[in-house]
């Protein structure tokens, strides 16, 4: 079968992770387009006005910006069907591409706790574990300077309510959101999770174990496409 499917990613992108490990988890045919953030940069060494372009990658111009005007990856394209945010494309994908039902479940009482999460995330495990990854990480490592420290504590604490009402709410007393079952909620979550912990941010337990889980599910994909993520943090901190 020809794949109608493309994704555009960058795999320093939790949310493009999530998608591009779904595709590889139910063997979904797809082309995996790379749009580097931080083309032909390496935010390592990036100075003054250098570290101002190391910021606008391949995302902020032609041919990109014709896919997604709004200059933000991922993209998920199926013929005709563009897809802009990453949680209708999780869903979009699994929907259609996964025979097996489990990623995002048909019965719409399990469905809806894996759309809670989904809702839930943006505001929570996304704004807080990419609050504490860019402020502590990656602006600092791209501009030259120290972190603002209150803000990256700001971000941690929000970080430990959210490990503990992840912890408590959405997972209580089972290994994924919805039961004995990976679905896209945990796969994102556990996306999202990896980005503060490679910026040396202390996960709690539960967490840990639940991404354990989660990259026991997905198998050896897991690790090889958080690597360039995990790599790019050791050489900004280092
Ligand atoms: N709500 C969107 C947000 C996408 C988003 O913020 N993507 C980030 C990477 S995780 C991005 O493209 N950032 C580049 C920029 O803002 O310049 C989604 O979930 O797909």
């Amino acid at each position: 079968m020809t794949a109608t499917l493309k994704i555009f990613v960058d795999h320093l992108s939790q949310p493009a992770r999530a998608l591009s490990l779904l595709c590889r988890a139910i063997n979904a045919p797809h082309h995996e387009k790379h749009i580097q953030l931080l083309k032909g940069k390496d935010a390592s060494n990036a100075r003054g006005k250098e570290a101002e372009v190391a910021v606008g990658g391949e995302h902020l111009r032609k041919p990109f910006t014709d896919i997604n005007p709004f200059k933000k990856i991922p993209v998920v394209q199926d013929g005709d069907i563009v897809l802009l945010e990453s949680c209708a494309g999780l869903r979009f994908i699994a929907s259609k591409y996964d025979a097996s039902g489990v990623w995002y479940p048909g019965k719409v009482e399990v469905r809806s706790k894996v759309d809670e999460y989904l809702d839930w995330q943006h505001l929570n495990t996304r704004a807080h574990g990419m609050g504490y990854f860019r402020n502590k990480v990656l602006m600092p490592s791209l501009k030259k300077c120290e972190p603002d420290m209150a803000v990256v504590r700001e971000h941690e604490k929000e970080l430990q309510r959210v490990e503990r009402q992840f912890a408590r709410y959405f997972l209580g007393p089972t290994p994924f959101i919805t039961g004995d079952q990976v679905t896209i909620g945990d796969l994102l979550a556990a996306c999202e999770f990896e980005q503060p912990l490679a910026g040396g941010y202390n996960l709690s337990p539960p967490i840990r174990e639940f991404i354990t889980r989660v990259k026991e599910k997905v198998g050896p994909d897991y690790d090889e496409v958080h690597t360039y993520m995990r790599q790019l943090a050791k050489k900004c901190l280092a």
